[in-house]
């Protein structure tokens, strides 16, 4: 049995109905047991302009699935969503889910297919910060730094509010 962190977001639509839904269908799958969510985030997108804010969560599961299985896992449920890919549209557009293994125990893996721990989590405050909330403790097999020092080295951070916080500040 396996420990990992995955991070849902979306930014289209119903967003917070598709983190619960991705939350249903994770917990319905075979070899897949949700211990433990982060609260939702409201998060500024980062890497591209012009795009709505997305909601972001972070889901804690047990699995007996492989990494590649459960990347597989991930891809369906996103599928299932609505998600579009395709070679001729642009990354990064707009997506109904999105469903990322930020770790996987404390394995590093990284080949065509997959990279975990996940290529930039560690800079993005919208994985770090609902992480927080569920190992702070963490250490991240690459960085050999705990979750909360990376958030505490964070530069320029992209702006995350708890859900239905935006805006205000504490
Ligand atoms: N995902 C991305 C790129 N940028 N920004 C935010 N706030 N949240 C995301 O989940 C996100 C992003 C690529 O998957
Ligand atoms: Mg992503
Ligand atoms: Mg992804």
């Amino acid at each position: 049995m396996s420990i990992a962190y995955l991070c849902a977001g979306s930014n289209i639509g119903d967003r917070i109905g598709y983190i619960q839904q991705a939350h249903n269908l994770l917990n319905d799958t075979e070899g897949i047991c949700v211990v433990e969510s982060s609260s939702l985030y409201e998060t500024e997108p980062v890497g591209y302009i012009d795009q709505e804010w997305f909601i972001n969560a972070v889901l804690k599961i047990q699995t007996d699935l492989a990494p590649e299985e459960l990347l597989n896992q991930c891809l369906r449920i996103e599928n299932q969503l609505g998600r579009t890919r395709s070679s001729e549209l642009p990354p990064n557009l707009p997506r109904t889910l999105d469903l990322d293994i930020l770790f996987y125990d404390d394995k590093v893996i990284s080949n065509e297919t997959l990279e975990i721990p996940h290529q930039r989590m560690h800079k993005r405050a919208f994985a770090l910060v609902p992480m927080l909330e569920l190992d702070v403790e963490f250490i991240h097999p690459v960085m050999g730094k705990t979750v909360s020092e990376l958030h505490e080295i964070l530069e320029n951070p992209e702006e995350v509010y708890l859900y239905g916080t935006r805006g205000i500040s504490f």
